[in-house]
């Protein structure tokens, strides 16, 4: 009863890809010619054997073959019993055996989507951690921002940079060309003008799918110059923001939190439907990874930037690990950007702009004095305090730095970047609560990050004094996919929220 997925004792591409389903990536491809033997083919056995593999998260694919195979029997289990008797009529016959059919198949996608699931993360994660150690993005950043690198720009050189250009007019004074046929954002932008644009997009989204083909997005529709204009009004919302911001919900009587949107624009349009678009009366608070996985980075950004600008009060937005260029050049919004808004001065400019809103963005928000919402975790190195006080733009980028800083404990650069905020930073940006179980070593809740390399791990009862020495409530944090959008850990004191779908 019930069709069953197992393992065979080694895969092809071609099942590795099935199996995959729609999460298949270019990635997971060449991961996967890495460990094929000469018949293209991964054996069982090499699976199980990298265990322990160093270069790769291998260890994580036994995890995966035991789920699937657990999977798998818990399927059988709950095999569809036909409803009615079998040996009734002819027809009767024929819909129980089709229902039948249709349910063991809905069975059969569910496993695989969970299997996907699996797969997906364990490969993410191995992926973070080669970026993490290897510091490997930095040259691809210098291809892909050549002026800004020339000039070694440092942040505060940076934002100068964008103002002395805005005092001389820019981004008004950009020639739109004739040939444009998208939208004229009217000055000052209104809210109406933001959810035409919405529509624009969500319309050219469902094109995109339909025609299968490279995603088109908001390439044509709405012009660098007006999307300069959004980012720059944003740019002016978040450089007068602290690194913790307070918000209370007295007024609005309620506050969404979405977790890692990563591109994925159908999801975030399909949330503001569900749940009513952001308002002063209806705010919303992203929680980092707006970017970077999915195709729609450029528009999730451009309108969530958009929406805040029109209506203060209606958006926040906390910064996560992908809001880091580097990252950034390595999983896709780099080259995003760039391919929707073209390689010329506009595009670059943007670029720029949006890398400097990236290290403007509040690294937490704490709703009520009662739920500290941050994109990864705490950690032993910062309490609120020492986050509020943290030089937030300090880096250009939180990977790819020196080993003084990122290995040696009081270790600096010419440029004042100091292991101890580097720490501090990567840990809100990039930890994990740890799942109940996980050993610690004597007298220690909080313990370095191996599987992600970089941030730590903090058990239920780091959680707990953290909260309690705050009097807080609870920790609302991302990072992590979940299958079901939400988890919850640490006897209810921690919530992990992610909102892409896939
Ligand atoms: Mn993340």
């Amino acid at each position: 009863m019930g069709g069953g997925i197992s393992l065979p004792d080694n895969v092809s591409k071609e099942e590795a890809r099935e199996f995959a389903g729609e999460r298949w990536n270019e990635q997971m491809a060449i991961k996967f010619d890495s460990l094929a033997d000469k018949n293209g083919r991964v054996p069982r056995k090499v699976i199980f054997d990298h265990k322990h593999g160093k270069e790769l998260a291998i260890r994580d694919w036994s995890v995966i073959a035991s789920k699937a195979s657990r999977l798998v029997d818990h399927q059988t289990l709950e095999a569809p019993e036909p409803l009615e008797d079998p040996e009734a009529s002819g027809t009767d016959h024929a819909a129980v055996k089709v229902q039948s059919l249709a349910r063991a198949r809905r069975g059969k996608l569910e496993t695989r989507r969970r299997l996907a699931n699996q797969i997906n993360s364990s490969l993410e994660y191995a992926q973070e951690r080669k970026d993490n150690k290897l510091d490997l993005f930095m040259a691809n950043l210098m291809e892909k921002m050549p002026e800004l690198e020339k000039c070694q720009v440092t942040r505060d050189a940076l934002l100068d940079t964008i103002d002395k250009m805005r005092g001389k007019g820019w981004p008004h004074n950009i020639d739109i060309e004739a040939k444009y046929a998208g939208i004229h954002l009217p000055d000052p932008i209104t809210k109406d003008a933001m959810i035409d644009v919405m529509e624009r997009l969500n319309d050219q989204a469902r094109k995109d799918t339909k025609k299968r083909k490279q995603c088109v997005g908001i390439k044509g529709i709405l012009h660098a110059k007006y999307a300069l204009h959004i980012a720059l009004a944003y740019m002016d919302v978040v450089r007068k923001l602290p690194s913790v911001v307070h918000i209370s919900t007295a007024l609005s009587g309620k506050l969404t939190v979405v977790g890692d949107m990563h591109g994925q624009l159908r999801d975030m349009i399909q949330i503001f439907r569900h749940n009513g678009l952001p308002s002063f009366d209806n705010p919303y608070l992203f929680n980092g990874d707006l970017v970077d996985r999915g195709d729609y980075s450029a528009e999730v950004l451009i309108l969530l930037m958009g929406f805040a600008i029109v209506d203060p009060g209606s958006i926040y937005i906390n910064r996560g690990n992908h809001e880091d260029m580097t990252v950034c050049t390595g999983y896709g919004f780099v080259d995003e950007l760039v391919t929707k808004f073209s390689q010329n001065t506009n595009g670059r400019h943007l670029l720029a702009v949006i890398d400097t809103i990236f290290s403007l963005l509040p690294l937490a928000h704490v709703i009520d004095e009662n739920v500290l919402v941050i994109h990864g975790g705490v950690s032993d190195k910062f309490d609120l305090e020492t986050l509020l006080q943290v030089n937030r733009r300090l880096y250009r980028t939180l990977t790819g730095l020196p080993n003084a800083i990122t290995q040696t404990p009081g270790g600096k650069d010419k440029d004042g970047h100091t292991h101890e905020t580097w720490s501090i930073l990567m840990d809100c940006l990039w930890s994990d609560p740890a799942k109940s179980g996980e050993p610690f070593p004597p007298g220690c809740d909080c313990k370095p990050n191996d599987e992600r390399g970089g941030g730590v791990m903090f058990n239920a009862r780091f959680s707990e004094q953290w909260l309690d020495k705050h009097k807080l409530g609870a920790i609302v944090r991302s990072h992590e996919c979940q299958e079901r959008g939400f988890a919850v850990a640490h006897n209810g004191r921690v919530l992990t929220l992610f909102s892409a779908s896939n």
